[in-house]
């Protein structure tokens, strides 16, 4: 499945980045979100997914974070997750950057991992950020106001037009630029500014490897491409250098 040359250099390598999307939580069956049967499939981005949408329905934008958050609620980490946490212990320098908002990677043992944008668990105020600290029942639909000044309560994901945390998005390019192994995990690479992640790798020298069981935008722009769910390719990864997960 992996190149000699990435399993003989794996283990010698300094720094190592794992960037991962929707695709590697497909396993534990949280929808993707350009997959066929995808979450935007249904409903499209800017109405759900931004300050617009929310400013113009947020009842219907609440309850599909509570939706997701159902979903989330009943899924557990999966074998592509474990593999990850298990080669950030193994190995010293080991990066994590995540658009993913579901957090099974702290959930499968990960640490310092980087979220580009956001988390769907937390929550604040759309109107004071103050953050909304009672407990929130994920089966009822009503959405809660602040209790400092009565705003509307938010999830604390990036929507589209938000800029993403800069220390995040900062981090995440320092990494990149300076990796020698990046893998691209999950994504389709269409979300900007994380797209250009696996590119800056690449110009940085890195040797960058796809793991996707389709092709996306960035395939023809990277070292070695694995058609192989995550959940299947990176425990596999870890047997051929010898690790068992
Ligand atoms: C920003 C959180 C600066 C919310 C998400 C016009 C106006 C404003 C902005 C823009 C604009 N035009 C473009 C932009 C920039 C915009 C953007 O990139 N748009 C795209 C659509 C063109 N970006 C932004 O707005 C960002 N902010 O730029 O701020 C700014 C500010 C103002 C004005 C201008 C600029 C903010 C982006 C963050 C949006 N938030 N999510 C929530 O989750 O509800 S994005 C959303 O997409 C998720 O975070 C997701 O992670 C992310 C990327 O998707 P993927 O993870 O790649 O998932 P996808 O389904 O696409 O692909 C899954 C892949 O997995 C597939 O390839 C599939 O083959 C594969 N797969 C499936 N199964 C498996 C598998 N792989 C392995 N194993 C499997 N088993
Ligand atoms: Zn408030």
């Amino acid at each position: 499945m992996f190149s000699d040359y990435l399993i003989d250099f794996l283990p010698r390598a300094r720094t190592i980045v794992f960037f991962t999307g929707a695709g590697i939580s497909a396993e534990s069956g949280i929808a993707t979100f350009r997959d066929k049967d995808g979450l935007w499939s249904k409903f499209s981005p800017t109405e759900l997914a931004s300050v617009e949408g929310f400013m113009s329905n947020p009842q219907r934008v609440w309850e599909w974070y509570q939706h997701r958050r159902q979903v989330l609620d009943k899924a557990s980490p999966n074998p592509g997750h474990f593999a990850i946490s298990k080669m950030q212990e193994l190995f010293p320098n080991v990066d994590l950057i995540t658009q993913n908002v579901d957090r099974l990677h702290q959930q499968a043992g990960s640490k310092d991992v980087i979220e580009l944008h956001g988390n769907i668990i937390t929550n604040r105020c759309f109107e004071c950020s103050t953050p909304y600290t009672a407990e929130i029942d994920i089966n009822s639909n009503n959405l809660p106001n602040c209790q400092k000044c009565g705003g509307k309560i938010r999830p604390d994901v990036v929507w589209f037009g938000e800029m993403l945390p800069a220390d995040a998005i900062t981090k995440a390019q320092e990494v990149s630029e300076m990796c020698e192994i990046f893998f691209t995990i999950g994504t389709s690479a269409e979300v900007y500014p994380a797209a250009n992640l696996p590119l800056l790798a690449k110009q940085g020298g890195a040797y960058v490897v796809e793991i996707n069981p389709h092709k996306t935008q960035i395939s023809d722009k990277v070292d070695e491409c694995i058609r192989e769910l995550s959940g299947v390719a990176l425990p596999e990864l870890l047997n051929q250098i010898g690790v068992k997960l």
